[in-house]
């Protein structure tokens, strides 16, 4: 309800956003988290929650009149498709020189992800977040991430025989037969479960080749971990289709926060005003950023320092597929959940997912998703003419990437005498090179915020989601985001409260 005051307000409920909710509600504090996404908890007319990936619906993107799938092409033809307007769950936010996927709903990423939940190599994390001790985050804040989301390895036994993985058990021939490490990831993905999908003995979602929309089974997502068990305590609500426009120091203390209700047409129906003592701002990498560099050039928050809105990077995603030989199938069954991937960061600057092409047909081909060693960092800054917030991001600042991408797979086409896919980014395109699923910064720890993601200008204020990290970390990023969720809360609430 308009006017009323509230102890804490979360903005955002996807890691960052349901780490602190959990954790203060723990602590005895009331907690309303505000998401402009849908809650996802009800089943549509076809009795699912979630639309397939193959027959994408309203319910796949946000607030667009057609799909605009990460892999746009198929065989060189365009497989993109009409849909309704609609608050749809996967965002393709198009900045000038790129196109940021990101998660909308209650649960934020982890509904649209293939929650791949792997836990940077010690080595690697000095470069990752310079400011944080590092004996603190493996000692105690990584495992507890990993144990509040449910993380778990595939039964390597029965990797080795089932059918939907042989596309990565193709992949690790090739890997190994070039002398790169080949590497199981963890996922939140419930492996028993998939057992007994391929057994046929339940519904199928990872089976089905569900992901990018949703998976109606199977995964543990937030709504399944943190939240459920922030909602559990009683001290956690939570208003769907809500967005959060302003934040200002309100005359009595606290903050007014100014909130936007949407309809699923994506329409404000009601502007509502709350007050809040603490302000926890979890809208991701990209809606934290918008919001606080918007806020600083408006005049709601003019005291935020210069470095907000900058150090924002792509994680280095770059995707590319390769053509294999008759004699190496990757299997029309794929589980649309990657388990592996080929580990080239410390020579090469690359970490490549071995990642499903969930058609239904035998395409001979291997997909990959790596992440690599980007060096460009892009700025959000506000846009007085279009009262927007725009990313310096450049289209050639990949280039990076796929050199580092190279370093594995020219080496293992040289070796298996293949050649790249040129028919999955348009006609003759090799890279996948547009798009980002990992965007992380804008608001850096320990530069736009203290060591702990306090906005030190405005007691009371703090960001807690991927805009901390700067740019990379140099593996899937969810459990890093949540870590460093769970050690900044920890002190927020043992000085701060
Ligand atoms: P995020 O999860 O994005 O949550 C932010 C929430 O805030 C969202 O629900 C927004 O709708 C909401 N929001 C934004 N602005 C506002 C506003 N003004 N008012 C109210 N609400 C707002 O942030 N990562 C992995 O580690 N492993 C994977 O396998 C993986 N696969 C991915 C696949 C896809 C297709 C995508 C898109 C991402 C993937 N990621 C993966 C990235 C991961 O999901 C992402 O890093 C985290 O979700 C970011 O967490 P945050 O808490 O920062």
């Amino acid at each position: 309800t308009s006017g009323e005051r509230v102890p804490a307000l979360v903005i955002g409920t996807g890691y960052g956003g349901a780490v602190a909710a959990l954790r203060l509600a723990e602590a005895g504090v009331a907690v309303h988290m505000v998401e402009m996404g849908m809650a996802w908890d009800t089943p549509d007319s076809d009795g699912k929650i979630f639309c397939n990936t193959t027959a994408p619906d309203r319910r796949s993107y946000w607030l667009r009149t057609r799909t605009k799938a990460p892999l746009n092409y198929f065989l060189g033809f365009p497989i993109d498709r009409d849909i309704p307007r609609y608050t749809g769950i996967l965002d393709a936010e198009d900045f000038a020189g790129i196109t940021v996927y990101q998660g909308r709903g209650v649960g934020g990423g982890s509904l649209v992800n293939g929650g791949m939940a792997v836990t940077p190599k010690r080595e690697n994390f000095a470069a990752i977040l310079p400011s944080v001790n590092a004996d603190e985050m493996y000692a105690t804040y990584y495992p507890r991430a990993n144990s509040g989301l449910g993380v778990s390895l595939v039964d390597p036994a029965w990797f080795d025989t089932t059918p939907c993985y042989q596309y990565s058990r193709v992949g690790r021939k090739h890997a190994q037969r070039s002398n790169f490490p080949f590497v199981f990831v963890p996922d939140v993905y419930d492996w028993d479960y998939m057992k007994q999908e391929a057994a046929g003995t339940v519904s199928k979602s990872a089976l089905a080749g569900e992901i990018l929309y949703g998976n109606n089974h199977g995964k543990k997502s937030l709504q399944q971990t943190y939240l459920a068990r922030a909602k559990a305590t009683g001290l956690v609500t939570v208003s769907a289709l809500h967005r959060v426009t302003s934040v200002s120091p309100a005359s009595g203390g606290g903050y007014t926060v100014v909130i936007d209700q949407l309809n699923t047409s994506g329409a404000t129906t009601a502007t509502k005003t709350l007050i809040a003592d603490r302000v926890f701002f979890a809208a991701g990498s990209v809606g934290t950023s918008k919001l606080l560099v918007k806020l600083k050039a408006t005049g709601a928050l003019p005291g935020l320092n210069n470095e907000i809105g900058q150090g924002w990077g792509d994680n280095g995603n770059v995707m590319c597929g390769r053509a294999n030989h008759l004699w190496d199938p990757t299997g029309k069954l794929q589980s649309s959940i990657p388990c592996s991937g080929i580990d080239n960061w410390a020579a090469g600057g690359a970490f490549a997912e071995i990642a499903p092409l969930p058609t239904g047909i035998e395409t001979f081909a291997s997909f990959y998703l790596s992440i690599t060693k980007n060096p460009h960092r892009a700025a959000f800054t506000w846009n007085a003419a279009t009262r927007a917030v725009d990313l310096n991001w450049q289209t050639a600042w990949k280039q990076p990437s796929v050199d580092m991408a190279k370093t594995i797979f020219d080496k293992i086409n040289a070796k298996e005498g293949t050649i790249y896919r040129t028919d999955l980014f348009g006609v003759y395109k090799i890279w996948g090179d547009h798009l980002t699923y990992h965007p992380l910064g804008g608001a850096v720890l320990n530069k736009a915020t203290d060591n702990f993601g306090r906005l030190t200008a405005y007691p009371g204020l703090y960001v807690i989601d991927g805009a901390l990290i700067p740019g990379n970390t140099s593996v899937n990023p969810f459990v890093t985001i949540t870590a460093l969720a769970e050690r900044n809360i920890e002190r927020i609430i043992a000085t701060d409260l």
